[in-house]
């Protein structure tokens, strides 16, 4: 081809060229920001087939060799200046679509600060993990330690140590879920006060609580459960006497039910104390004229107590002749029902929300 052939080649693909840019802007004026990427794909079709290395102007400009000299340059300024112009109609197109993309992406990510912000519903504490920790800081205050163990136990020690041998009568007081002849789910946290003083060989004083669940055959009801808590009290020194337990007790209710709360002691009997008590306080529910919770008495037992029996002592390496002792188990359950006017144990294991958000802080 000669040189009048190729700059009409050259011309004809910049007149091609244009007309497509052309089409391409008057589509991007009616864009939507959704079609920017189909714009976009248009464009570098574009960039390829005209400004490419299989360009129609690449080809051209590979044949100037077969110009000569003088027509080399001319050529080759027209071939320049068509490249200039096509590249500069690019970067403009290109300029406009990606400010387009900036304002789709705005769009997309605009976040409305003034809207409000989820809410995570957050857990409370359990009310019986919340009055046993109320009942714990009471001991704490006392001077008392805080020792658990395990919810599997020996008949030795949930049993035998406590006064209890095999053919004790008192036994079926306690119906008992046996895992084997000597394993048992325990029936008292009993087993640690034992544990305990066995760990203090003879030493004293003694002050512990033992805090934990435990297992007995019941029938559930509206006061009564197969699985529940039980913090054990346990004091050893010289010179203990049912007094101090009395003392004890009181400032117990008192920091718990507040001052004005009536309460009772009733003598009881239990195999591993002598004497025993137990402790009633006044039904919160009915304010003590009678109801389903406290068996139409007025009156909720929450707690047993007495002297630890010298054979405990005794099996434990203590001489009952030199100290003495008095323990006291209370049901936390029956303590949060009272505080919290909840009338049915069962509430208490269910999890049920409408019971547990009343605790929420
Ligand atoms: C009760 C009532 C009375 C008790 C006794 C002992 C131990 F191990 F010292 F002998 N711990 N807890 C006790 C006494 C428990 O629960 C109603």
């Amino acid at each position: 081809m000669d040189l009048a052939e190729l700059e009409a080649a050259i011309n004809k693909v910049r007149g091609l060229a244009k007309e497509q840019m052309q089409q391409l802007e008057d589509d991007l004026r009616q864009a939507k920001l959704e079609s920017v990427g189909e714009l976009r794909r248009r464009l570098d079709e574009w960039r390829v087939s005209h400004l490419g290395k299989k360009s129609q102007l690449q080809q051209v400009s590979r044949q100037m060799s077969d110009l000569s000299k003088e027509e080399r340059p001319k050529l080759g300024s027209l071939v320049n200046q068509t490249k200039a112009e096509l590249e500069a109609q690019h970067d403009r197109l290109e300029e406009r679509l990606s400010a387009l993309f900036r304002q789709q992406q705005f769009a997309s990510e605009t976040l409305d600060i003034t809207l409000p912000g989820r809410r995570h519903p957050l857990g409370s504490v359990h009310p019986i993990t919340r009055i046993i920790g109320e009942i714990e800081d009471v001991f704490l205050g006392m001077g008392y330690e805080i020792v658990e163990g395990t919810e599997i136990e020996t008949d030795e020690y949930n049993f035998e140590k406590l006064n209890l041998p095999k053919d004790h009568p008192a036994r079926d007081m306690q119906d008992t879920f046996y895992i084997t002849e000597e394993l048992l789910l325990r029936t008292q946290t009993s087993a640690m006060q034992v544990r305990t003083m066995e760990r203090m060989k003879g030493k004293v004083p003694v002050r512990v609580i033992a805090p934990g669940r435990v297992y007995r055959r019941d029938e559930d009801d509206a006061t009564h459960s197969h699985a529940f808590n039980q913090i054990e009290g346990l004091v050893v020194d010289e010179g203990i006497r049912m007094s101090d337990l009395k003392g004890t007790l009181e400032l117990f209710a008192r920091a718990i039910f507040g001052p004005d709360q009536e309460v009772r002691r009733l003598p009881s009997f239990f195999p591993f104390t002598e004497p025993s008590a137990e402790v009633d306080v006044r039904c919160t529910v009915c304010g003590g004229a009678g109801c389903r919770v406290c068996k139409e008495t007025g009156w909720i037992e929450i707690l047993g107590a007495g002297m630890v029996h010298p054979n405990v002592l005794e099996f434990a390496g203590y001489d009952s002749k030199k100290v003495s002792g008095f323990a006291f188990g209370l049901g936390p359950e029956r303590v949060a029902m009272l505080k919290y006017g909840i009338e049915d144990i069962r509430l208490l294991y269910q999890n049920d929300l409408r019971l547990l958000s009343q605790f929420a802080r």
